[in-house]
């Protein structure tokens, strides 16, 4: 295919001509070249254990159920089971690294100090600690402690649940039955019930999904969100730039890429320091640009640059400028190694737990954090002399955005409108209906989608017809590529939207408010939901009952699903516009999707929020729409 139809980025399209011309394969051509398993896009393949594989044919021919007796409903519910179970052990095991860091930290072990004391004193006063008489440290290290016992503890819900779950949804979990105890109790009780001859129903296992993706939200996301903002600051705006232009060919390129920003934050602090290595190898200094996640982090606390998104992460390298490439876990291509073979870019693994063949390792763990990202620094200033000149060639657009829009940052600019009651503006332009609703864009690209296309084709599409954006993850970096995140794009704003924008901005010193708020990373759709919180808890109504939504136009992660049944069990409707691999079973597309009308059990019965599968950006923004449009009809609105 013509790299336009691959993706919107026009410096992607020129790097990938340029792959292409050198031979070198990236995922782009690969999912071309991968062909998509019947069975497997229905999600009626199991392979629980060894007297399958056993696939049921979604066509009616062949046998009903598997050797055991599984019928396709067991098996599609299991295995959607596990896919929201591998997304939310991800974000556990995010939060699970940022607690010890917390603790190591204070107590003088790794390199790190408390960022954000006022936050930390919310949080701890929120999870029952007593503040009054303690120490900055003292009281960090039992809020680590508390983080910790949602690891352990054998009763009773889980402390973020408690701290962060809106009331009102509380309530129904709780009435329910479907409170999780510990997280790494329910990612176990998970894996057991999916075990052979474990749980067959396929209600009860759709449930457990729910209870998982509660984990998800709240010892994954909130717990991870929360912790990082104590350690690291609570984002406030900035302004940065945007696409592969923002490598230079006159520095030490970096990229960092991943999820954890310990890492990431460290390699930011290193760089800075290590300037003159890099001008005695002739550079003119160092460059940290951001990839996926990492990204995030790094451009919503330090302004961080960044250069692209998920599908095209191999790129970077491409430019043949970038001396290394840092990686920690997650979204984290194996083929990069292949790629960065052809070129003088060094891969560097961090964690002992995600390696890859072929890449450099260097051990990163909180206590090592400065020696770690020194060597990393320096090796990749020892790479610079190893460029080939002639494989050189940076596109040189770059996009200006902002990004920095955490709850308190959101909340400090709505003051200037309202210093008393800084909600206020915001309900009422919802009530008065200059804002239609709310919908955070999310999640990822996808190389079988054309990069780009959909997030930004749905984002417009919302913000014509005046309803709020929101953005994190890979989303987030697409409508920064193409002007959502900066006040330019307010030009394709309906004029009510433009108007309340514009009215919040200029009472900040600003032209405008832009058209999307960059919230932050994956883990960081907690932001969403504390918003949605805020707002529910402000009018006496449970998030299900605000005119909201949630879309991950490009899915590819099963942290996505995790994050999306999350929000589903909060009563927020989730679009996806990648086939969610369940449609082998009526039953759970009926559960999900609340699809046919008379059908006894739906999420959107039980929590207010459905799954809507439309592949068409188009026409996933008017599903959107009329729903918010019924929601704001059920509130009088
Ligand atoms: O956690 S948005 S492609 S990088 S999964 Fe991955 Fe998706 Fe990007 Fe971040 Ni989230």
């Amino acid at each position: 295919p013509d790299v336009k139809d691959l993706s919107l980025d026009t410096g992607v399209q020129e790097l990938l001509v340029k792959a292409r011309n050198e031979g070198i394969a990236t995922a782009f051509d690969r999912a071309v070249k991968m062909s998509q398993c019947g069975f497997g896009s229905a999600g009626v393949c199991c392979k629980q254990c060894l007297e399958g594989p056993c696939r049921i044919a979604p066509n009616g021919k062949g046998p009903r159920a598997g050797v055991c007796g599984a019928n396709v409903d067991t098996i599609v519910a299991r295995n959607f089971l596990n896919t929201v179970t591998q997304g939310t052990a991800s974000h556990a095991e995010h939060a699970r690294e940022v607690a010890h860091a917390i603790l190591e930290a204070v107590e003088g072990k790794a390199p790190y100090t408390i960022q954000d004391t006022g936050k930390l004193k919310a949080l701890a006063q929120g999870l029952g600690i007593t503040v009054e008489g303690k120490g900055i440290n003292q009281l960090a290290k039992e809020v680590a402690h508390k983080a910790l016992e949602d690891f352990q503890k054998q009763q009773g819900p889980l402390h973020w649940l408690k701290l962060k779950g809106q009331t009102k949804e509380v309530e129904n979990w709780e009435k329910l039955g479907l409170l999780p105890v510990n997280a790494h109790l329910e990612v176990a009780k998970s894996m057991a019930r999916q075990v052979m001859g474990g749980d067959a129903d396929p209600a009860n296992l759709l449930l457990g999904a729910i209870t998982m993706s509660l984990v998800d939200g709240f010892a994954g996301l909130h717990m991870s969100t929360d912790l990082q903002d104590v350690l690291l600051g609570t984002p406030k705006a900035v302004k940065a730039q945007y696409r592969l232009g923002v490598i230079k060919e006159e520095m030490v390129n970096i990229s960092v890429h991943g999820h954890i920003p310990l890492l990431a934050e460290k390699v930011v602090e290193w760089a800075g320091k290590l300037k003159e290595e890099a001008r005695k190898v002739g550079a003119e200094g160092i460059n940290v640009v951001g990839v996926c996640c990492s990204g995030n982090e790094i451009l919503m606390r330090k302004g961080v640059n960044v250069a692209t998104n998920y599908a095209s992460q191999e790129l970077p390298i491409v430019t043949g400028a970038l001396e290394a490439m840092v990686v920690d876990i997650q979204c984290i291509m194996p083929g990069l190694q292949t790629v960065a073979s052809c070129y003088h870019t060094e891969i560097i693994t961090t964690l002992p737990y995600a390696k890859i063949s072929g890449a450099s390792h260097v051990e990163f763990s909180a206590e090592r954090a400065d020696e770690a990202a020194r060597e990393i620094v320096m090796r990749a200033v020892a790479n610079f002399k190893k460029r080939d000149p002639r494989k050189i060639a940076i596109p040189n657009e770059v996009t200006e955005a902002y990004a920095g829009f955490s709850v308190e940052q959101i909340v400090e600019a709505l003051k200037a409108v309202n210093p008393d009651d800084p909600l206020k503006p915001l309900v009422d332009a919802i009530a008065g209906g200059q804002i239609l609703g709310a919908v955070a864009i999310v999640g990822c690209t996808n190389p079988r989608k054309k990069q780009d296309y959909d997030n930004l084709t749905l984002a417009m599409e919302l913000i014509k017809n005046n309803v709020l954006v929101v953005a994190t993850g890979c989303s987030a970096h697409s409508l920064g590529k193409f002007g959502l995140l900066s006040p330019e794009g307010l030009k394709y704003c309906g004029e009510e939207l433009r108007s309340v924008l514009t009215a919040i901005g200029q009472a900040n010193g600003l032209p405008a408010l832009p058209p999307a708020l960059h919230m932050g990373s994956c883990v960081d759709n907690s932001r969403v939901a504390d918003l949605l919180t805020a707002l529910a808890d402000y009018l006496g109504v449970g998030i299900k009952d605000l005119p909201a939504a949630g879309s991950c136009p490009e899915t590819h992660h099963p942290k996505a699903i995790a994050i999306g049944t999350y929000f589903i069990a909060n009563g927020v409707d989730v679009h996806v516009g990648v086939n969610p691999q369940v449609s082998g079973s009526e039953l759970v597309v009926n559960v999900l999707t609340a699809n046919k009308e008379d059908f006894p059990v739906t999420t959107d019965g039980l929590f207010g929020g459905k799954l809507i599968y439309e592949e068409d950006p188009v026409k996933a923004a008017a599903l959107i729409i009329e729903r918010i449009k019924q929601k704001r009809k059920a509130l009088g609105l």
